[in-house]
């Protein structure tokens, strides 16, 4: 099937346009639309959302280019007919045909293709806009010549993530369309209620050049985004369509239409807002077309869906077996031996470096965040090195955390490689928690065909500089000091880090940047300056301290390995499962008991937290018989009662002893004042005492 594609780089004139093509890809949405209804009301799958009222968006897409880039929403069949012409996919999506779009996974209508530059489509209202912004960001940083489209509709219009769209592509100037398709409704609440005012006038006083349109004039719409893509191609930023459109059907298959629309406005809203019908009456008045042609083309499209459906039939369904497949991608890890010359860094070094060695091997490399393009590099100084030899590879943001990672990780599905978001805190990272989710589940949902390579760094856990039992206390307090890991380590298809050392900070950093799914790189604030940590006598501990030297240059550690730490000779008598701030601790713990008891004791640096490494928990439980599991996370549902959980599922008759659960106090966070946040944390002192009562056990 031909459809009406612009060839790259022409502005053509509306006349260029093949209108009874146009016409026939709005006429096979509806007809799909139309049949799949129905088989939805014979009970031939569970759910169906159609397109009737929203055809018009083939003009939108007839007027850009083949390469833009669409961010579609289930309302876009004729948009996604008119890209690709692929009348299967939707009825592939109704049935969870393993041919369609998804794999089969993923609701009718969430449209979505890699190599037609077509977003996976989300069933989060506007949840695709954050991402849409990242992808505006990179084609201006590579100084592509596409744009990209994000639709949404009115209720859509009104969410957080479509402010932060309207802000990425306002503030940074993107070559971003969005439009607005308002059909009056958002299920039952009426438009009044997602916006005040003009919304057109809204986005022209903030940056954006808008137009509204009613939407059941084709040739009108068309137009109007030839309008705003000339204003988009012309390098002057981003702009915004508000269509005006008729809602034919109900919201869904689920919803009740007479519940909420009156018989009488239905009636006229079919009669005068029906795109295709009024398009095919124009087509008839400008002598395009005759009345009798465009009832033969509907019927021959009606004969030619009917077979392509049962084609579709055939086609195979999901097996059962593959429901794990396409959950999570890491690297494979290549041996590789450090080749530069140590020297001794502390861990905000070793990540100034790693940060510089990524943009060096990688062009397109960047970080984004709060204050990272200033000279002092954020507000720890984690970018200052990038910032003095590649200043143009740390970009400031604005204040908005949700911003940050949508330019992020949307830069990233678009290059296929991890670019890096830098969260102040991991406590703010909370506006950001759904685009995060999302950029977790792409990979899966449409079965592999996306990825969503994004970096995450963010300064977490207990405020202050060094080790807690050596440094008193740190005045993080609430909102600077929450470990974070219990918010990331739920997520499915999320990677998460907290190294321990400066050499290990490095090395994991490099190797997270080569991940395909998303990583949150979890900084300990203590961590950033701490020297290695020291028993009661003031003896550093040899073992940890050697990871204080940093070399020079490339190289890589293993996701999903943990590192295997042993204080003192012999078997050990104790495995301590610890991460961040607590291997710090648990060294310290450790030395002062071998130093009084002898023998060994040994600690499992998880470094990966998911996935993290079973087989040396389970080998490190196995050799001690006897376990403990620290973490500074608040003693609530937590990534430490995971593995703690999971030791007793899995190591019972390992176990000579009860295994063994510390973490900070059950509240919200660690108060600000000293003796509070003393009593709140766990420390190298809480930890020998466990270890006392354990052996003793
Ligand atoms: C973030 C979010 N909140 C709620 C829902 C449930 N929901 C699904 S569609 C919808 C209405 C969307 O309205 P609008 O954006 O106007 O699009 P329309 O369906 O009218 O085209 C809602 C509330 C959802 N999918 N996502």
């Amino acid at each position: 099937m031909t459809v009406n594609i612009q060839p790259k780089g022409t502005g053509s004139p509306a006349a260029s346009l093949d209108v009874i093509q146009l016409y026939r890809t709005m006429l096979i949405a509806r007809l799909t639309n139309d049949l799949l209804k129905t088989r939805k009301t014979q009970g031939r799958y569970p759910f169906y959302i159609g397109c009737a009222g929203h055809e018009t968006m083939a003009a939108v897409v007839a007027a850009l280019n083949e390469d833009d880039w669409l961010a579609l929403y289930y309302r876009d069949l004729a948009a996604w007919l008119q890209r690709t012409g692929d009348v299967y996919a939707a009825l592939r999506e109704a049935y969870s045909r393993t041919t369609g779009p998804s794999a089969g996974r993923n609701m009718p209508a969430h449209y979505s293709n890699r190599r037609l530059h077509i977003l996976p489509g989300m069933s989060e209202v506007a949840g695709l806009c954050p991402f849409a912004g990242g992808i505006g960001f990179s084609i201006k940083q590579q100084q592509g010549h596409e744009l990209i489209l994000c639709s949404t509709g009115d209720g859509g219009a009104a969410t957080n993530d479509f402010h932060v769209l309207f802000s990425q592509a306002t503030i940074h100037r993107l070559p971003v369309l969005m439009v607005i398709e308002d059909n009056g409704w958002a299920i039952t609440t009426p438009t009044s209620r997602q916006w005040a005012g003009s919304l057109v006038e809204w986005a022209n006083a903030r940056g954006a050049y808008a137009e509204e349109v009613e939407g059941s004039d084709v040739m009108a719409s068309y137009e109007a985004v030839q309008r705003l893509v000339q204003h988009i191609r012309s390098g002057r930023g981003p702009a915004l369509l508000h269509l005006h459109l008729g809602l034919l059907d109900p919201h869904s298959s689920s919803t009740d239409i007479r519940s909420y629309r009156t018989k009488e406005e239905l009636a006229q809203t079919a009669a005068t807002r029906d795109p295709v019908k009024n398009f095919g009456r124009w087509l008839v008045a400008q002598g395009h077309a005759r009345e009798e042609e465009l009832e033969q083309m509907r019927k021959e499209l009606r004969a030619e869906l009917e077979r392509a459906e049962q084609e579709v039939l055939q086609e195979p369904e999901p097996a059962a077996e593959r429901v794990t497949r396409h959950v999570l991608s890491l690297p494979q890890w290549r041996e590789n031996t450090p080749r530069g010359t140590s020297r001794q860094l502390t861990m905000l070094g070793a990540i100034n470096e790693a940060l510089v060695e990524l943009a060096q091997r990688d062009p397109g490399f960047f970080v984004y965040g709060q204050d990272v393009g200033s000279s002092k590099g954020g507000v720890f100084g984690a970018t200052a090195a990038l910032v003095k030899q590649m200043p143009d590879r740390a970009i400031s943001s604005p204040l908005n955390e949700q911003l940050i990672v949508g330019i992020v990780a949307g830069a990233g599905m678009k290059e296929g490689k991890a670019r890096c978001a830098e969260i102040q805190f991991v406590d703010y990272h909370q506006s950001a928690a759904q685009t995060l989710r999302l950029a977790a589940r792409i990979q899966y949902q449409c079965y592999g065909d996306w990825t969503a390579p994004l970096l995450v760094r963010a300064k977490s856990g207990s405020g202050g500089g060094g080790p807690i039992s050596s440094s008193t206390v740190g005045g993080g307090a609430y909102g600077h000091s929450n470990a974070g890991e219990q918010w990331f380590t739920v997520v499915p298809g999320m990677i998460t880090v907290c190294p321990a050392t400066p050499f290990d900070a490095k090395g994991l950093l490099l190797e997270a940047a080569r991940a395909q799914s998303p990583v949150t790189f979890l900084e300990r604030g203590r961590l950033y300056r701490s020297e290695p940590p020291r028993d009661d006598e003031g003896i550093i501990c040899a073992e940890l301290a050697q990871y204080w030297s940093v070399p020079d240059g490339y190289y890589t550690l293993p996701l999903g390995k943990a590192r295997r730490l042993r204080i003192g000779e012999g078997p050990s008598r104790v495995a301590i499962i610890a991460w961040g701030t607590m291997v710090l601790e648990a060294c310290t713990a450790a030395m002062n008991i071998v130093k009084r008891e002898g023998g060994a004791i040994e600690i499992v640096d998880l470094r990966t937290l998911m996935p993290f490494d079973q087989e040396a928990v389970a080998a490190a439980v196995a050799e001690a018989n006897r376990v403990l599991v620290v973490t500074e996370e608040v003693d609530a549902t937590s990534f430490g009662r995971h593995v703690h959980s999971w030791i007793v599922e899995n190591c019972f008759y390992d176990l000579d002893g009860t295994p063994i659960f510390i973490s900070a106090l059950p509240a919200p966070a660690a108060p600000y004042n000293a003796p509070e946040e003393i009593a709140f944390y766990p420390s190298a002192k809480t930890i020998e005492a466990s270890i006392t009562r354990l052996l003793a056990e």
